[in-house]
């Protein structure tokens, strides 16, 4: 085990483009936290970092089907994000984004400093062009038909009906998703990354764990599975990469570089450089140096991600770092594999998924019984489940029936027999243990208390954290044990001195209960410490603190010290609960299976001539201002922008869109309405929407690319 002055550790950057779900939070980020939140209790100098990864076709894809723009997708969910990770208690030291200017120029130095070392290859190669958006396409922007299992929607990098992996130029019938025009081939040129060239240095610092001769990491403390996908890589022979991308929402390739024109930094190649941005960032912040934690050996770097990230992570950027030079690799990677649910792979265009967000809204009170049931279960080594079953288990049989039952059985007696305060005991008091000789059991029981306390210490610097979690519960359930076996509240009468020693140490196990549970359960920390009525732990180095004074047989709350009321740590949950969950998660499957015909559609309206559909003017125009109509929950009034004028419309979308939201927006309207007085004012027009079988109206998005102005027929 290497010692290192300095610690970085990073999560993997959510696509800004859905939602969090309960896989994510398994993934690469509870792991993360409870690892940064132990080194920091160990007095570590540690930094965490995150942030929204915002560029790349996740991105755009997701600005299309929505009718919106990258920038309202990406503003809208890291939002979100950091919200969800503040509630769920992730303690980032910075959540950055790569829209920041300051990641723009990070990343533009890296790269130029590559392309100064000569360290790309040019190539070109031949691309599928959408002839009539005038854009080349990215894998995701074709469809056509699945040459192995003739599905007629299979994406250009995937058939999901057979799941094989594809090149947009092996679709038959390829069609633009932007357009619907057929696809032309044309010639682009981009950067590479010749992997090829880093294979033989690559396989050594995996293999070996020595990086241009030295020390670098212990390849036995990497887990298997992220070890065999990077030899799997390795063996199959590296790939030069295409660095860059045509399209026009991402970094710029540096204005300096002759060729830049129309392209980006592909999105791997920018996401993870935007760790180094973050940390640029929190240093700025903080009057620290950047480099002390990217450019010094002594510095740990630790990625936390999920398993379909690993190439990226263990290859392709430390040949970035690499080529771009002084930066350390990373120490470990500690990938976690997928969580499923309820018997089902998580899937987010199925919508089988527990959002964490939702269940945030739905169960404000219940952060740290998710935080325990995702650690409890956290795919480490191999994927595994969350049932809603298991959640109310863990917490009905384990929190509650375990650790909150010891709690609050010892703060309820301090108070009742000691009026609050902690015993002092004699301590000329002996034991006779079961082998019928006499032993210090207090001293005895310190002792065990800190091997546990170092066991699941040892646990959490191995990245195992289901044991670390799971050898805080046996704590508990020693304590319990000890509260079981005297009984106190019988032993009180005869025997009271013996009694203020049992109390006592079941109070030193509360406290270090109180103390590790940090690392898992912050909430529940908190209250643990309250009702101890101690100082807010601060974090810096108390468990360290607290291994010493137990190894010196010293304790961690002293007598006489006045603790508080009992409180609540944890309480059941119903089955109404799990299963109004279960109900909710299967409501939109049973929806989407029951047959389309079966659908409740409205019905048609009466048939019209072609000459009723040439006299309807519609446009194309964008809204310049929103505000609400006073004393009219539903109405909007907006001015729109029609390329030839501007002009008020009232539209009844208050409900679904917030001011704020659609300024800028590109809608399509009916232009030759005739005007009508609503609420007392002019309204000229009408924007056409859509609505849901829920009600919910959405715009109907102006074709890519149209200006203002421009008819639609
Ligand atoms: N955004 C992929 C993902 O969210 C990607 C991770 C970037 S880490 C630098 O799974
Ligand atoms: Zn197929």
């Amino acid at each position: 085990m290497k010692e290192f002055k300095r610690y970085l550790v990073t999560s993997a950057l959510p696509y800004a483009n859905g939602p969090l779900h309960i896989g994510h939070l398994a993934g690469a980020y509870l792991s993360a936290d409870v690892y940064v939140r132990f080194m920091r209790l160990m007095g570590k100098d540690i930094v965490y970092i995150c942030g929204s990864d915002e560029h790349g076709a996740a991105i755009t894809m997701r600005a299309l089907k929505d009718g919106s723009t990258p920038r309202e997708v990406v503003d809208k969910y890291h939002a979100l994000f950091e919200d969800t990770f503040k509630k769920v208690g992730i303690s980032f030291d910075i959540y950055h984004r790569t829209s920041d200017p300051l990641h723009h120029e990070t990343s533009q130095e890296i790269f130029r400093t590559m392309y100064n070392k000569g360290l790309f290859t040019e190539e070109s190669s031949e691309q599928l062009y959408d002839p009539e958006v005038n854009q080349f396409l990215a894998d995701r922007y074709v469809r056509g038909t699945c040459p192995k299992c003739s599905n007629p929607e299979a994406y250009g990098d995937q058939c999901e009906n057979c799941g094989s992996s594809l090149s947009p130029m092996e679709l038959i019938h390829p069609r633009s998703v932007l357009s619907g025009a057929t696809p032309i081939v044309k010639e682009t040129k981009h950067w590479y990354l010749p992997l090829d060239q880093h294979e033989a240095w690559l396989r050594e610092w995996i293999e070996e764990g020595t990086f241009e001769g030295e020390f670098s990491h212990y390849p036995d403390e990497w887990k298997n599975h992220v070890l065999g996908q990077c030899k799997s890589w390795l063996d199959g022979g590296l790939q030069p990469r295409a660095m860059t991308r045509d399209l026009d929402w991402g970094v710029d390739v540096p204005h300096d570089i002759p060729g830049h024109e129309g392209k980006k930094l592909y999105v791997w190649m920018d996401a993870p450089i935007g760790y180094i941005s973050a940390t640029r960032q929190w240093a700025k912040d903080n009057k620290k140096k950047w480099e002390k934690y990217w450019k010094d050996e002594e510095c740990q770097l630790v990625h936390f991600i999920g398993k379909d990230n690993i190439v990226f992570h263990c290859l392709i950027f430390p040949a970035i770092l690499k080529s771009a030079g002084e930066f350390i690799l990373p120490y470990n990677v500690p990938a976690n594999q997928f969580m499923n649910l309820e018997g089902n792979k998580i899937s987010t265009s199925r919508n089988w998924a527990v959002w964490v967000h939702e269940y945030l809204e739905e169960l404000p009170d219940k952060v740290d019984e998710l935080r325990y049931c995702m650690i409890k279960n956290m795919p480490e080594l191999k994927d595994t489940e969350f049932t809603w079953k298991s959640w109310q288990d863990a917490n009905n049989n384990e929190l509650v029936a375990n650790l909150a039952n010891f709690v609050n059985r010892v703060v309820v007696l301090t108070n009742k027999y000691y009026e609050g305060k902690v015993p002092v005991f004699d301590e000329d008091l002996t034991f006779t243990g079961s082998n019928g000789e006499e032993y210090e059991f207090f001293e005895s029981e310190m002792l065990t208390l800190h091997d546990d306390l170092q066991e699941l210490c040892e646990y959490v610097r191995k990245f195992d954290f289901r044991s670390g979690l799971k050898t805080l519960m046996d704590i508990s359930t020693k304590g319990n044990q000890l509260l079981q076996y005297n009984e106190p509240w019988k032993l009180v009468k005869e025997d009271p001195e013996s009694v203020k020693l049992i109390m006592n140490v079941a109070l030193q196990y509360v406290c270090a209960l109180g103390l590790a549970s940090r690392l898992f359960m912050p909430g529940t920390s908190d209250k643990i410490q309250a009702l101890l009525n101690l100082k807010p732990f601060t974090e810096k180095g108390e468990l360290l603190k607290a291994l010493d004074k137990l190894s010196e047989g010293e304790v961690l709350l002293k007598a006489k010290h006045k603790i508080g009321e009992p409180l609540h740590l944890f309480s059941r949950i119903d089955d109404s609960v799990v299963e109004a969950q279960i109900a909710k998660l299967k409501a939109p499957q049973e929806q989407a299976s029951t047959s389309s015909s079966e659908k409740k559609f409205k019905p048609m309206k009466e048939e019209i001539t072609y000459d009723d559909f040439v006299k309807m003017d519609m446009r194309v125009a964008t809204i310049l201002t929103a505000k609400k109509v006073e004393k009219a929950d539903k109405l909007l009034e907006l001015t729109l922008d029609l390329g030839f004028e501007q002009r008020t419309v009232v539209s009844g979308i208050a409900l679904y869109h917030k001011p704020e939201d659609i300024i800028g927006k590109k809608v399509t309207i009916l232009a030759n309405l005739a005007p009508r007085k609503i609420k007392g004012i002019e309204s000229k027009g009408m924007i056409l929407m859509s609505e849901n079988e829920d009600g919910v109206l959405n715009f109907v998005a102006a074709p890519e690319g149209a200006e203002n102005g421009a008819l639609i027929s």
